[in-house]
């Protein structure tokens, strides 16, 4: 780092900048964000980082999945590259940080260390993912499922609130499906994955920290849960109801129930009632089901748990139930070798001589790329660990810090890599 604080400074300011001008792009009115796989949206974000990748040495490409990617050459060309990265694509009325601020965070140290005309002993690559949420199509990871050779065909299939097909989509962005698999990388053209991301937990700010390393990422579950019963006249005596809104509320209360219990994380964010008319008895409600938990077998066995308890409320009220599994990403663990390249970065920068090891409870690219290879990540605080909402917070303070431990951690990983490197390693 070889800049003044104020340099610095500067870095976190237009690169906070940066984020409010990305947050422009989005379907919804009253400067509320909504930005989805595969839209105009994203194709302007796309364009918008990639002249930032360009600014900062990089060459640039959009992979077959819509991916933004851009590659900074090593201390000799086609050396296997450190990825770092995360995602540009966004839930309903976002925030403006979550998964932003890690792409525009690993540009900005790539920038420094382009500028700095320092030789590292790997090409340094920065991937913008098109999906981590799946917010378009319901399955997250999308795109860095794509990248990490572990994409279903049977994906493509997948559609949109408008009934478009995810190949569809592919299409309209100017891409072929057919070709989806040319975005998968292959494992010796990586030496690891980074990826700096906000906590969206309130765990450092209560720490009084303003960076955190993450130990594993929670494995998530996701499923459509639809529960019939019978639409009637609301005047119907409560005896001869079946009534699927009764039963879907107590479901919601049984799973939050089942889930605090256990100790896991679990989310009904989306209900729809059908008919949905003030004097019809609900005949129909389709609920979603978000289910999280640091192991995956303790996370499987309170599913089951679930199901055995809907089962059981359904044949109370003479309901039925059918269940979809939408998302499944298994638990991951941090890498040990990387972790400690992040620590590194963390105490030069953040005088913090223990950084905090925190679970990640919030789903992540990362999840998908550790098929690929290792991964770590960053954890930046965020005001009330509020995330997911227009009041995402961060300060210029803590992006500072946050640009210049994500910074030394390359570095870190760098002196750790002998810059003799074996001509073999050179992608030919
Ligand atoms: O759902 C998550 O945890 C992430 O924000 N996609
Ligand atoms: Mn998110
Ligand atoms: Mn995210």
């Amino acid at each position: 780092m070889t800049g003044s604080a104020d340099v610095y400074r500067t870095s976190a300011l237009s690169l906070l900048a940066r984020c409010d001008e990305l947050a422009a792009y989005s379907t919804l009115p009253h400067g509320l964000i909504r930005r989805v796989y595969l839209t105009e949206e994203h194709r302007a974000v796309n364009a918008l980082a990639a002249g930032w990748m360009a600014e900062a040495g990089m060459t640039t490409w959009q992979d077959a999945a819509g991916n933004q990617c851009g590659r900074l050459e090593g201390s000799v060309p086609g050396l296997p590259a450190l990825l770092l990265g995360s995602h540009l694509d966004t839930v309903p009325s976002a925030g403006r940080y979550d998964g932003i601020l890690g792409v525009l965070t690993a540009i900005a140290v790539v920038d420094r260390i382009h500028a700095a005309g320092v030789p590292l002993p790997f090409a340094l690559e920065v991937v913008a993912f098109g999906d981590e949420e799946g917010t378009r199509f319901g399955r997250a990871l999308l795109g860095s499922r794509a990248l990490a050779g572990t994409f279903d065909p049977t994906w493509l299939d997948l559609t949109d609130e408008n009934g478009v097909t995810l190949r569809e989509a592919y299409a309209a962005f100017g891409l072929d499906a057919a070709t989806i698999g040319d975005a998968a990388r292959r494992p010796h053209s990586l030496v690891g994955y980074l990826e700096a991301h906000i906590e969206q937990g309130p765990y450092l700010e209560e720490a009084s920290r303003p960076l955190g390393i993450v130990s594993s990422i929670a494995g998530a579950r996701r499923f459509a849960i639809t529960v019939n019963g019978h639409a009637g006249h609301s005047g119907t005596p409560f005896d001869r109801r079946r009534d699927a809104l009764a039963g879907a509320s107590e479901i919601v209360t049984m799973i939050e129930q089942t889930a605090r219990g256990a100790g896991l994380i679990a989310t009904v964010g989306h209900l729809e009632v059908f008919p949905n008319a003030v004097n019809v008895i609900p005949g129909r409600v389709e609920l979603s089901l978000d289910l999280r938990a640091e192991h995956d077998d303790e996370r499987d066995r309170v599913w089951s748990a679930i199901t055995d308890s809907i089962t059981s409320i359904c044949e109370t009220r003479g309901l039925t139930f059918d269940v979809h599994e939408t998302h499944n990403a298994p638990a991951v663990a941090c890498s040990p070798k990387l972790r400690e390249a992040i620590s590194a970065g963390i105490t030069a920068t953040a005088g913090d001589d223990e950084p905090m090891l925190l679970l990640s409870r919030a789903g992540h690219d990362g999840m998908a790329v550790a098929d690929l290879t290792e991964i770590a990540m960053l954890f930046i605080r965020c005001r009330g660990g509020v995330s997911h909402h227009p009041d995402e917070h961060v300060e210029a303070s803590d992006v500072a810090v946050a640009t210049d431990a994500f910074e030394l951690a390359v570095l870190a990983l760098a002196a750790r890599i002998p810059l003799a490197v074996d001509p073999a390693l050179v992608e030919q």
